[in-house]
């Protein structure tokens, strides 16, 4: 797939990007146009990309990355570290051993679409910040991505709340690669660009760094009806 792949994904991500810049000045227009780049690719995909497209639910597949990366079972692995006091490294069995969080919101891109009464499941952040042991120095959490490309991150205050989890299951099933699984971040109360997908980095920090999409203009701060221009309570 890597070979006959790339130009597939290349069009995905030319068009996320510009789309994304534009996004947040053009709303639902630009929604528009990026379902169609996505029914373009598919209609052309020889590679069997386009299973991994929308179809399913109403999500829209997002990823910055032009190819789309796969890891499980044998080879995942989450770190945990920065200002903590024991740096970790779990396996999807380590986290399936911790105790698991269930939320079913309503998933809401900043670009308009939402799908309504989504489960997830999996660890909540503020359990694998209290094993790490953070220090007191640290103000913030930043979130890394192993499509080598994406980043986001929250303050302290902000990852430590009950509906922020590291999910193993969205639609109870495992989180499917195309979703950013096996593992990705769910950030309930805020626009889904702070969901990491594909997450493999957890560093807890002295100050927030902005993530991806926000050097393209996006709020740090992304709560749900009140951050991107937005005053209404749209959720
Ligand atoms: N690693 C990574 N995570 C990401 C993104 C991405 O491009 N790469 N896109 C974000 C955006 S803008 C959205 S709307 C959601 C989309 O998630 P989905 O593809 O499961 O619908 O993932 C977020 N997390
Ligand atoms: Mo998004």
């Amino acid at each position: 797939m890597e070979q006959k792949g790339a130009p597939v994904g290349r069009r995905v991500i030319l068009g996320v990007l510009g789309l994304g810049a534009a996004g947040v000045a053009l709303g639902s227009r630009v929604q528009g146009g990026l379902d169609t780049v996505l029914s373009e690719v598919s209609s052309k995909d020889p590679t069997g990309v386009t299973g991994l497209l929308p179809g399913g639910g109403g999500f829209r597949f997002y990823s910055v990355s032009a190819s789309i990366p796969h890891r499980g079972e044998s080879d995942y692995q989450l770190k945990v570290s920065g200002l903590v006091d024991k740096t970790a490294t779990y396996s999807l069995a380590d986290l399936r051993a911790l105790p698991q969080t269930k939320l079913v919101r309503d998933v809401q891109c900043v670009t308009g679409w939402r799908v309504p009464k989504t489960p997830f499941e999996g660890v909540r952040l503020s359990h694998l910040l209290d094993l790490a042991g953070v220090r007191d120095e640290a103000t913030a959490v930043r979130f890394t991505c192993f499509d080598g490309a994406y980043s986001e991150s929250l303050t302290l205050k902000q990852a430590r709340r009950a509906d922020v989890i590291v999910a193993l299951k969205m639609d109870d099933k495992a989180v499917t690669t195309a979703h950013g699984g096996p593992v990705r971040l769910y950030v309930a109360p805020m626009y889904f660009y702070k969901s990491a997908k594909w997450l493999s980095g957890i560093e807890v920090t002295k100050a927030v760094e902005p993530g991806y999409w926000e050097h393209y203009g996006y709020d740090v701060d992304a709560w749900v009806g009140r951050s991107n221009g937005r005053s209404d309570d749209a959720t």
